[in-house]
């Protein structure tokens, strides 16, 4: 199938198109950056991210959300991004499941993607994905990713709404306070509190949250609490998305975020434009190596004036 008939398929809303899309953009075929040209439509989604340590809750989470958002007549997109799932490519289990539940239910789709970005961070090509499910529509799209250093820094520069998902488990949240994850979520979800160790957890974070330094517009991060295979606390918690969303609205704050997402997405252009180069100019790089050329200049010829040949697909 060509651009043209895929991209005629995707704004009458047919799912196949949408997931055919994905696979182009998601394989780098040319075919996908042929599409997102001629996409030229952005919609307009509530972006949410969630990202916690693998088997916090998350998937489950989302579940529940996706549950509690289509009650409300919302349409609900999830991309789960987990390169540490050994099914490269594929859902994990709880995944499977997930999207056995919603099967038949055309008002949600689930995606999972194992793509990682070249800094361990999110893949453009995971935020051409998002755009993607933006731009087909869906009232919300949830992006779920593995809370491993850069992946978070990157989410919360691309979703309107950062949700950090937490456990009891010993360590969690001082991991938290580590990786600087504290200062990019709007939200805390302290999840499994059916087990030993949850109050504490919210009380460290409350302190430490008092302590931190203000957000834009003032906003002040809550800490929930959840059991997310009950469904406990989930209304809590997309009470708290839309006031974070309303106060995002409210403070003119969304146009920053929509900014931030797209310097988001054209740095991750660049930096896999970079990327490709560095190994397709070799000698360029022993040049550097053997300090005959400084960084710079070696990148000003990489980047610089060339055609982009080798380096767009
Ligand atoms: N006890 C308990 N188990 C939970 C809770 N939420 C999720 N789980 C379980 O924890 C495991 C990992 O959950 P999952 O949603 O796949 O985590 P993810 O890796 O963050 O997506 C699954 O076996 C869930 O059933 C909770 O609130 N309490
Ligand atoms: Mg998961």
């Amino acid at each position: 199938m060509d651009t043209g008939a895929l991209l005629e398929r995707f704004h009458a809303g047919e799912v196949r198109a949408l997931a055919r899309a994905i696979t182009w953009v998601e394989s780098g075929y040319p075919e996908g950056q042929d599409l997102l040209k001629r996409l030229r439509r952005r919609g307009n989604a509530k972006l949410i991210g969630l990202t916690g340590s693998p088997g916090a809750g998350k998937s489950t989470l989302s579940d529940r959300l996706i549950e509690a958002l289509r009650k409300r007549g919302e349409t609900v997109a999830v991309l789960a991004v987990d390169p540490s799932s050994p099914f490269t490519g594929g859902a994990i289990l709880g995944d499977r499941i997930r999207m056995m539940r919603h099967h038949g239910d055309p008002g949600v789709y689930i995606r999972s993607l194992a793509s990682r970005g070249a800094l361990g961070g999110l893949a453009g090509a995971t935020v051409a994905s998002l755009s993607l499910l933006e731009a087909f529509g869906f009232d919300r799209v949830l992006i779920e990713t593995v809370g491993v250093g850069q992946s978070e820094v990157d989410i919360a520069r691309v979703a309107d709404t950062t949700v950090l998902i937490l456990t009891p488990a010993a360590g969690d949240a001082v991991q938290a306070f580590k990786a600087g994850v504290m200062e990019i979520a709007d939200l805390f979800v302290v999840n499994k509190f059916d087990l030993p160790g949850g109050e504490r957890v919210v009380q460290e974070l409350k302190t430490t949250l008092e302590l931190a330094t203000a957000r834009p517009g003032g906003w002040k991060p809550p800490v929930l609490t959840a059991v997310a295979p009950k469904g406990e606390g989930i209304e809590a918690l997309v009470e708290a998305l839309d006031a974070h969303y309303a106060h995002l609205q409210e403070r003119g704050l969304l146009e920053a975020d929509r900014l931030e997402r797209a310097r988001f997405e054209v740095e991750s252009v660049i930096q896999e434009w970079g990327r490709r180069r560095t190994h397709s100019h070799p000698r360029l790089i022993e040049q550097v190596a053997a300090g005959q050329l400084s960084p710079e200049e070696a990148a000003q010829q990489l980047l610089g004036t060339g055609s982009l040949e080798g380096v767009s697909h």
